[in-house]
């Protein structure tokens, strides 16, 4: 074991290349080709791979520091690979002359195709040309995978925008355009396995647009606005300055697609986002320049799970645990009917969706029944019975014409109200087959004896399964009567998208305080359910005071 120090390995001759992040810290462990640090040039970013393993004891490396092969970066305890010689041969072969060919200039590349004049009286001497750009040097590295094409077809660049980006093991590098143009086709995709001298794509140049668009890029990118400034026509004839318009939306039209141009990673970077499946233009880069680290990434998909795991938590429901009941004795499992199971689903949807209230009160029936009774020869004439319901539907038409919140549904959107200008009324069906609710239209226009028949024939035609479709659909509102059956009360479920339900129990003879003495009078136990996202406790309370004197006193209906 000994302490060695790891020095800026061949980095192409290129001097003065800036270190962006230091990857270690005095006290890692770090295996062999571990990132140490990041250094930069102007057009590309590499990783400065450890020879050795071992712990790091001391770093000399400062971020922001110029830095040139030999200058030492660091030191580590530990065995180094290959001798002592730390700062020999580290770097795989190709990164020294990447790093050599994005540090100069882009060469002139050699014109293909013909020329041809541009048809324009302002410059005659102009011609347009295209030109293949090819992968520039790359040293002896071979089969170099192009990881990202930052332009499209029809894409106008300028001298040194970003084509593609290359990616070997260690190190990334954006091959920029050497020459402004529009681009003609391309011949490369991402993946592709590349090598220098392979054509990448073809640039349709204009000579003296070129002159133009290169000399002053920042010019170039401004609005169409500004170009068009009254000084600029002038000196700037008309045809640069439409390239020069042409490029700046085209620049913009990179930004908006999300183009990787701006992406500012290291390769491990870029391969363990991909690795994690996520786009690095999401990523907020912390590093110098915003410049994308691997804690960055890691963060990202922190926040990104933990987001996931909130959301879940806020809107999953807690599994219901399967028993076997016959463990504790005899059973049978009988399988719902297509009625229950879909009336499973809709009870579930509505308690879930729906933040219900429910709200009760007694309305003194004493002179509805004595009314009730009072018909009930008639009803016989009639071939009918009469019971509660339909006065309950005629008192509930009434409620809902003068209470238009409760003739209401939220809309879907959740943005606005649905009053609606018509009062029908579901009413709930108890059956063999399960719950159905038929809905008796336009309660608000029918009679009593006309309300008392149809109910009569809803609900047989329920109990028989003859009901169509239509009668099952458009209700505004609900009422549910177990009134027959018992209890005191109840808390009905809200059948959505309506927003509210009126739930009748059982009437009872019970002793009321005149002022004076009890006396006897018969009470309904009234419940209504409604939705509070559009109803309030004073709607709720205003709806039910008018539901029960139109019961008390029926004569009020007809006001
Ligand atoms: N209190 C006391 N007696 C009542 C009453 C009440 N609130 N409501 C009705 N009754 C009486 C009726 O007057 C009738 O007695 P008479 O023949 O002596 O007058 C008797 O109970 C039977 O009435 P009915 O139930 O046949 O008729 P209805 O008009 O009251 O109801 C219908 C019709 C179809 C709504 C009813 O048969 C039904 O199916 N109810 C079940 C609704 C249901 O399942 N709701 C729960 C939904 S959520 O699970």
């Amino acid at each position: 074991m000994s302490i060695e120090k790891i020095c800026v390995p061949d980095i192409g001759g290129a001097e003065n290349v800036e270190v962006i992040e230091i990857c270690v810290a005095i006290g890692d462990e770090v295996a062999i080709e571990d990132s140490l640090i990041v250094l930069e040039s102007d057009k590309a970013s590499m990783e400065i791979p450890s020879p050795a393993a071992g712990i790091v004891t001391a770093i000399s490396a400062v971020v922001g520091d110029s830095m040139a092969e030999g200058d030492v970066i660091l030191s580590i305890e530990g065995e180094l690979v290959g001798g002592a010689d730390s700062s020999a041969d580290i770097v795989e072969v190709a990164q020294a002359p990447m790093i050599e060919a994005l540090a100069s200039e882009p060469e002139e590349q050699s014109l293909v195709g013909l020329d041809f004049p541009v048809g324009s009286t302002d410059s005659p001497s102009l011609a347009v040309v295209n030109e293949t750009v090819e992968i520039p040097e790359l040293g002896e590295a071979e089969n170099i995978e192009v990881i990202e094409l930052c332009v499209g077809v029809g894409d106008v660049v300028a001298l040194g925008d970003s084509l593609i980006v290359l990616e070997t093991d260690k190190a990334s590098m954006e091959v920029p355009s050497p020459k402004a143009g529009i681009i003609t086709a391309i011949a490369i995709k991402e993946g592709d396995m590349v090598q220098q001298g392979m054509p990448i794509l073809v640039l349709q140049l204009a000579a003296a647009d070129n002159t133009i668009i290169n000399n002053d890029r920042e010019a170039a990118s401004q609005s169409d606005a500004q170009v068009g400034d009254a000084g600029d026509s002038q000196q700037v004839p008309r045809h640069q300055k439409s390239s020069s318009n042409v490029l700046a939306a085209a620049s913009s039209e990179r930004v908006s697609k999300g183009l990787n141009t701006s992406i500012y990673a290291g390769p491990s970077v870029r391969r363990l986002s991909r690795e994690m499946g996520i786009t690095l233009e999401a990523v907020n880069g912390t590093g110098p320049r915003a410049r994308i680290t691997k804690d960055d990434v890691k963060a990202y998909v922190k926040n990104a799970l933990k987001a996931k795991a909130e959301h879940s938590a806020g809107l999953s429901l807690p599994v219901m645990p399967a028993v076997d009941f016959s463990k504790f004795g005899d059973v049978s499992v009988e399988p719902l009917s297509k009625i229950g199971k879909l009336t499973a689903v809709n009870m579930q949807r509505n308690w879930l969706n729906i933040p219900h209230v429910t709200q009760f009160d007694e309305a003194d029936v004493t002179d509805l029944e004595s009314f009730r009774s009072s018909l009930k020869a008639e009803a016989l004439n009639r071939q009918l019975k009469i019971t509660p319901l339909p006065f309950l539907l005629k008192a509930c038409a009434a409620a809902l014409q003068e209470h238009p919140k409760f003739n209401a549904s939220l809309h879907a959107d959740g943005q606005s109200v649905v009053f609606k200008h018509y009062v029908h009324i579901g009413v709930a069906v108890n059956t063999t087959a399960g719950l159905v609710v038929p809905v008796v239209k336009d309660v608000d226009k029918k009679s009593i004896w006309e309300l008392a028949q149809e109910v009569d024939e809803l609900a047989d035609k329920a109990k028989n399964r003859k009901l169509s479709p239509q009668q099952m659909q458009g209700a505004c509102f609900t009422v549910s009567s177990l009134g027959n059956m018992g209890g005191t009360g109840f808390t009905p479920i809200i059948n959505g998208p309506e927003v509210a339900i009126l739930g009748v129990s059982k009437l009872q003879t019970k002793p009321v305080w005149n002022g004076e003495e009890f006396i006897a009078r018969k009470m309904l136990p009234l419940a209504v359910s409604y939705d509070h996202r559009v109803i309030n406790g004073v709607d709720a309370g205003q709806f039910f005071t008018f539901l029960v004197q139109g019961l008390t006193d029926i004569r009020r209906l007809v006001l």
